[in-house]
């Protein structure tokens, strides 16, 4: 049963279980536990990262937060008397397969954590879940998921997924891909979907890069971002994928870090709750290509940078075209758009139900 928000579990019951071989020593569970339980060990692992160790264990108060937190799937929660001695990601993530491909400081295992939490939380059926990725880096984890999932072209996540969403629209499709291949090459795909509600929740890890391929310009980098294809500086204006996916009419649009991780599971969750389409956009180190050609750092220090120079949405003050991002510059974060207009399966019901009558057989759409 899941444990109630901010209820200090008991420590008889509970501990924290290390896999000191799949860490790969990025430091995020040390640095952003809240209540320095964590420290780095001196010690090696067979890859040559120092793990973490438990030094301070009474003041833990169990929040899992290292468990979402580390990409590696390295460090978890555990209870004999809950009957729970397994990570978060056990049952949706194919842990057999670690380690993964990313690099040491990735953010992209922390958001497959959030999306997993997420997953649960929002209480879809998962035999009915359909997950599509394209190629990058982020592109890989359809692979790595334990449910029906599908590793697409460059850039053919969204129309992949609208096939899926259309002609089966009992299954709930989630796309997870990278900024280049949602709004580069695919950026078509994703205004369309967006532009006609199409019955999808997309999660666009956004590292302003190409990761995959080496590190080249993709259409969010910001001005003045130096990448392999930029060795000056990005000079093209960059898009604000929140402002453009409520532009054309998105029903959910948010945006976090991967330093939010709750507030990223809860937009997942709305997301994942929401008819038509939801997007949800995460900020996501990728300290080999960005952050070190960048000069913000390692992992590490990407995350205390998300930290530092995120600022929240106020409905009031301000709207989606506040959200662009400069170089080095602010992150506005928060859940921007929650409406309720027609999904394309429901516009298209009424449409030609109007025109052709009880000649008009409906379409199913998604309860
Ligand atoms: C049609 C086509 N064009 C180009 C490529 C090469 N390619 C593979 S991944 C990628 C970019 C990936 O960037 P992004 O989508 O941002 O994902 P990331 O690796 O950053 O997670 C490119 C250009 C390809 N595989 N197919
Ligand atoms: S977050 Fe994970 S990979 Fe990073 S130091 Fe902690 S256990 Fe290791
Ligand atoms: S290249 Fe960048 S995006 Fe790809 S795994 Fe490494 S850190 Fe992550
Ligand atoms: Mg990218």
């Amino acid at each position: 049963m899941a444990e109630k928000k901010g209820k200090k579990k008991d420590p008889k019951e509970w501990r924290i279980d290390i896999d000191a071989e799949r860490c790969k020593g990025c430091g995020f569970c040390v640095e952003f536990c809240p209540q320095n339980t964590l420290a780095m060990s001196d010690d090696f692992n067979a890859k040559g990262y120092h793990p973490p160790m438990v030094a301070n264990p009474e003041s833990c108060t169990y929040c899992d937060l290292c468990e979402m937190i580390c990409p590696e799937f390295a460090i978890w929660l555990s209870s004999d008397e809950n009957k729970k001695d397994v990570h978060i990601a056990d049952d949706l993530v194919r842990l057999d397969r670690m380690p993964h491909i990313w690099c040491p400081g990735c953010g992209i295992g922390t958001v497959v954590n959030c999306f997993v939490k997420a997953l649960h939380d929002a209480e879809i059926d998962l035999d009915k879940t359909q997950i599509v990725s394209g190629i990058g880096c982020t592109g890989r984890v359809a692979g790595y998921m334990d449910l029906d999932s599908y590793h697409t072209t460059h850039g053919r996540a969204i129309p992949f997924a609208t096939g899926l969403a259309l002609g089966a629209p009992d299954q709930k499709v989630v796309v997870i891909s990278g900024d280049g291949d949602l709004t580069a090459i695919g950026g078509n795909h994703f205004f369309h979907a967006a532009r006609r509600n199409t019955d999808m929740t997309v999660i666009c890890v956004n590292n302003f890069t190409y990761g995959m391929t080496g590190g080249q310009v993709t259409p969010t980098a910001p001005i003045g971002s130096i990448a392999i294809t930029t060795p000056y500086g990005a000079f093209d204006r960059p898009f604000n994928i929140p402002f453009i996916a409520d532009s054309c009419g998105a029903n959910y649009v948010a945006r976090w870090t991967t330093f939010h991780v709750r507030h990223l599971q809860n937009a997942i969750k709305a997301a994942l709750q929401t008819k038509g389409f939801s997007l949800v956009e995460v900020i996501s180190p990728c300290p080999t290509l960005y952050g070190r050609r960048n000069k913000i750092g390692d992992g590490l220090d990407m995350m205390k940078f998300y930290k530092e120079k995120s600022v929240r949405f106020k409905k009031d003050q301000h709207t989606t075209a506040d959200a662009d991002i400069g170089f080095q510059n602010e992150i506005m974060v928060g859940n921007f758009v929650k409406r309720e207009r027609p999904s394309l399966l429901e516009a298209m019901n009424s449409s030609l139900k109007n025109k052709l009558g009880d000649k008009y057989v409906q379409w199913p759409v998604p309860g």
